[in-house]
């Protein structure tokens, strides 16, 4: 079994639409093990994006990811990683597959509704900076 961190961001939060999301997510056959809703300090997202950082798009995204509450949770599934960024689809909803969580809920490439660990590596460091080790 393999472990992954998951993010329902602000536009989902603000847009009441966690439940459905969550909903795809337990359908396709993850395990929450952790969830909790949270609202990101500056630092923490700096932290959380700091392979972004120097991009044009960094301080956009920074202030996207701290401007209201997010959903963070863990999940656990075989192949879990994997798994999971197959069923929220591409960074941009127009090049995203059909009945992925960001082709039915992301707004564009910038406000896209969720997010997940890219590696085993990267999952290990992103649960321990939004739960603690
Ligand atoms: P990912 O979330 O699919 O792993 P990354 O390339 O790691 O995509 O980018 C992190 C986040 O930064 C994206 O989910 C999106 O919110 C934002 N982002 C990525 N690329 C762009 C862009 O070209 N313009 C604006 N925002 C972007
Ligand atoms: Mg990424």
């Amino acid at each position: 079994m393999e472990t992954t961190l998951a993010l329902i961001k602000p536009d989902a939060v603000q847009r009441n639409i966690v439940g459905q999301i969550i909903t795809m997510i337990e359908n396709d056959g993850f395990l929450i093990k952790k969830m909790k809703l949270m609202k990101m300090s500056d630092e923490l997202a700096k932290k959380f994006y700091s392979v972004h950082e120097g991009k044009e798009f960094f301080s956009k995204l920074i202030k996207y990811m701290t401007s209201s509450d997010i959903v963070a949770l863990v999940l656990v599934k075989e192949d879990a990683i994997s798994s999971y960024r197959k069923l929220i689809g591409a960074t941009d909803p127009e090049t995203a597959e059909e009945n992925t969580i960001r082709k039915l809920f992301a707004i564009d490439k910038s406000f896209n509704s969720v997010h997940g660990s890219d590696s085993i590596e990267n999952a290990q460091s992103e649960i321990s900076i939004i739960f603690g080790s």
